[in-house]
């Protein structure tokens, strides 16, 4: 049995989340419309009767403006390093920038077998994905000071285009003879970082845009029993005018949220889930560090 471990990376919101849990057939990174909703390094494990992947999906590349971007890119660094294999994804309905190659030039320095996934093949024509085939193929060749892309895969999550094909490329790669995580585990993260995620989720679904990302979420109890799980926990925002709009006219939002947050727990956990949450607002928790702490950003 072969193992190894295979970073995901690239622009935020061009699919990496999404591959992952295409890749490993669950659902384990949350994934919203919106840039930026992976804020941690998450592994997730693919365990066959002939290998075991593991996955790390990263919040992605950006310039930092917070304190909270900075542990997002820090994560997204670590998730880059001491890996076996690197996926790049690149979003294929949009324009390919000099900045995606330089990105992906760079990555190539350090000579880790470098897949370069063009997602989103459902959304663009073939005229548009050419192009990029075109501008990224003086990188399929090496250079002195890096290495070469080592296959393109054109990739779809939503219709599962190449999927598979991509999964036995990596398979070819893993040459650990260590099983790192035991059977059945689907991720390194616990239930209660898992249950947190789901809320953020939901709660990025259903507000609109004027809650930016301010939204972040804190397990105040977690009371998990043989048949049922009691969690209580607060949605911090940033501004009372967000908390106004989170709990909604009469409660209604906030009780939209804890519905289907609770229901997707449930589908996860196959227990019955009491799921109490609270709006906190704490003013510019992105840049306060003993608040990042408490929402778990802290590296
Ligand atoms: N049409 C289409 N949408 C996709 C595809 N992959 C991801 N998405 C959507 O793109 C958005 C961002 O996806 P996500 O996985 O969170 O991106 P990440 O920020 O790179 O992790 C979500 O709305 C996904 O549903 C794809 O192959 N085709
Ligand atoms: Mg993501």
């Amino acid at each position: 049995m072969k193992s190894g471990f295979i970073g995901i990376i690239g622009q935020p919101n061009v699919g990496k989340s999404s591959l992952m849990n295409r890749l490993i057939g669950e659902k384990i990174s949350i994934v919203t419309p919106k840039p930026q909703t992976t804020r941690d390094a998450v592994r997730g494990i693919l365990t066959t009767d002939e290998y075991q992947m593991v996955f790390v999906d990263t919040p992605g590349i950006l310039t930092p403006k917070t304190a909270l971007g900075k542990y997002m890119s820090k994560e997204t660094d670590s998730g880059a390093k001491d890996v076996d294999v690197l996926v790049i994804v690149i979003d294929g309905s949009r324009r390919f920038t000099q900045r995606d190659f330089d990105f992906i030039e760079n990555k190539l320095r350090l000579r880790i077998p470098t897949y370069v996934v063009v997602n989103k093949t459902d959304l663009a024509k073939y005229e548009r994905i050419y192009p990029i085939l075109v501008k990224l193929s003086p990188l399929t060749v090496s250079a002195d000071d890096r290495g070469a892309i080592k296959e393109i895969v054109p990739t779809s999550c939503v219709n599962g285009l190449n999927v598979e094909v991509l999964k036995g490329m990596l398979a070819s790669e893993l040459t650990d003879e260590i099983i790192y995580y035991p059977e059945g585990d689907l991720t390194d993260r616990s239930l209660r970082f898992v249950v947190g995620e789901i809320i953020r989720e939901k709660s990025l679904l259903l507000l609109q845009d004027e809650i930016p990302h301010g939204i972040g979420i804190v397990i105040n109890k977690f009371d998990e029993k043989k048949e049922s799980v009691y969690i209580e926990a607060d949605v911090v925002c940033e501004k009372e005018s967000h908390k106004l709009i989170i709990i909604g006219e009469k409660g209604s939002m906030i009780k939209r949220i804890g519905e289907t947050a609770r229901r997707s727990i449930e589908g996860r956990t196959g227990k019955r889930v009491f799921l109490k949450l609270f709006v906190k607002v704490r003013e510019d928790w992105r840049n306060k560090r003993n608040y990042l702490r408490d929402l778990g950003y802290e590296s």
